[in-house]
């Protein structure tokens, strides 16, 4: 291909730093799914949000200082395009058949269906994400709440051009039309629905959302991690950079929780009562009805990580398609090819942990590493609980629990790992899962605060603002 620059060409109609205005082709067809993507986002983008000036920060370079960049920002008018990190001229497959091998920049035949597929899945989350969080905006808890969630959107949007970039550039007319289709199923849509299971849940509310950017995002982090050893290393340089921008997600859904949790430490305080309605009365989510959340939000993303016994997964890691986490700092020969990893499965009715070929668990692999890092945030909620002299402590339910993909899908199994009857279940899951009453009271919440300084009564203010303004700067000016 051309050449490549870690800084971003913004001169172009669509920036990037893969050197686009020397291969026309590719430019023109890129440029001729510009349009359909701007009309997608002022159709399902944020809603009422086109004249709105955010300030945002856009990527100057893929260097670490690169995205030392804000401005105020219509958010259509964002400069979404094409960076890649940059390439490692020596780069080396890191595991599988081809270990060793130069990593490929172009698509191996035999592979090109494959790749496509974990391509056009990894893309149609991203734009899904912003059609479920299109209408939060109208109920934002702060000016600060609001630009994040903005910022988050436009990354998302990116992380589609991040994709179609590839579809566009590798894959010839099926790619082409992958990328059209990628703007044409809907998060929700009865009959193009997106992809995975969780990106067509809603996101109603400030909760939801917090919990979507902690779990949910996470499983990106995870999945653009894996993606990002691969082989193919158009693939794995887009991953890369994309991973500098997932981070700032998370950390909106950590201090969310957090913000959440906090407020309700204080008005326990304030009610003198842990006691639900009297938290409720004083205008703040009980800690059981965010842990409620947890449950919810922690085993919806679970699903994502899929089977835990995948033919699929064990193929994509042959082929060198798709790495485990930090595939270069693991100890052990990348093949898999006589090593065991210890699954949980669901046997008779039982749970059961079990050994089993290490290449066909890569999926459960991932997902362990995912529900370690899970575990982290929960502990620091969970220290400022202890801060705040309460006693409650947030968990992470067991992974079987609320499954609807992998051995488990279909066996009622509790958040502390028990499998019980359907009756049991029946009887027991609103104390387990948000009930349509405690969705109600969370919605009930949600009352848009758009003054600078304020904020809504039942989160806090964050410890700081961004790019070293105050919290309670203008981040949004309404036009
Ligand atoms: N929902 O062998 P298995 C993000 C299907 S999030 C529906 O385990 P595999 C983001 C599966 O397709 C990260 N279907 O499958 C976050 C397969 O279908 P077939 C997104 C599911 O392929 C927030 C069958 O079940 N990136 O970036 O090994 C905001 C057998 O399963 C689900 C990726 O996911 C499900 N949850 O594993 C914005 C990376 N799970 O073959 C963005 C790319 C499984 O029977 N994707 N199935 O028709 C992959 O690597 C894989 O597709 C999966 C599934 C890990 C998702």
């Amino acid at each position: 291909m051309t050449i490549e620059h870690s800084n971003i060409d913004y001169s172009e109609r669509i920036p990037n730093n893969v050197g686009l205005a020397g291969n026309r082709r590719l430019q023109r067809a890129l440029e001729s799914w510009q349009p359909d993507y701007i009309k997608w986002w002022q159709d399902l983008g944020p809603d009422r949000s086109t004249a709105f000036d955010v300030y945002l920060r856009t990527a100057i370079s893929v260097e670490r200082d690169g995205w030392a960049n804000f401005g105020f920002v219509k958010m259509p008018d964002y400069r979404w395009g094409i960076f890649l990190a940059k390439p490692d001229l020596d780069r080396k497959i890191l595991f599988g058949d081809h270990k060793g091998e130069p990593a490929w920049q172009d698509v191996p035949g035999e592979y090109r269906a494959p790749l496509r597929r974990l391509i056009v899945t990894q893309g149609d989350t991203e734009p899904a994400s912003v059609e479920q969080q299109r209408y939060l905006g109208v109920t934002c808890p702060s000016l600060y709440d609001l630009r994040n969630l903005f910022q988050i959107n436009v990354e998302e949007g990116r992380h589609l051009w991040a994709m179609v970039y590839l579809l566009h550039a590798y894959f010839g007319r099926d790619g082409r039309e992958e990328a059209e289709m990628l703007l044409e199923r809907h998060s929700g849509d009865a009959d193009k629905p997106r992809i995975l299971g969780a990106f067509n849940e809603p996101t109603p509310d400030w909760l939801s959302y917090y919990m979507f950017t902690y779990f949910t995002d996470r499983d990106g982090k995870y999945q653009l991690a894996a993606l990002a050893e691969s082989g193919f290393d158009p693939l794995a340089r887009t991953c890369q950079f994309m991973l500098t921008e997932e981070a700032h997600h998370m950390f909106v859904g950590e201090t969310g929780i957090m913000r959440v949790a906090q407020r309700t430490c204080e008005v326990m305080n304030e009610v003198q009562s842990e006691d639900l309605t009297a938290v409720r009365g004083g205008g703040a989510v009980d800690l059981d009805t965010i842990q409620k959340y947890i449950n919810l939000h922690f085993s919806v993303s679970l699903d994502l990580f899929g089977q835990e016994i995948s033919t699929n997964a064990a193929t994509y890691f042959n082929s060198g398609l798709k790495g485990r986490y930090l595939e270069s700092r693991l100890d052990d020969d990348h093949r898999l090819t006589n090593s065991l990893w210890p699954v949980h499965l669901i046997q008779d009715g039982r749970i059961v942990l079990e050994e089993r070929p290490a290449l066909s668990a890569v999926n459960d692999r991932l997902r362990d590493d995912y529900i370690v890092d899970s575990q982290r945030g929960v502990d620091r909620w969970n220290g400022m609980l202890d801060a705040h002299g309460v006693d409650f402590r947030f968990t992470l339910p067991h992974r079987f629990f609320n499954r609807h993909i992998g051995t488990s899908a279909g066996t009622n199994v509790t958040p502390e790992g028990t499998v019980i009857s359907d009756a049991k279940w029946n009887a027991q899951r609103g104390d387990w899962l948000p009930t349509e009453e405690d969705q109600m009271f969370v919605g009930s919440l949600m009352n848009r605060v758009t003054e600078p300084g304020k904020i809504a009564a039942w989160i806090a203010p964050p410890v700081r603002g961004i790019n070293g303004k105050p919290w309670d700067y203008a981040y949004v000016r309404f036009n």
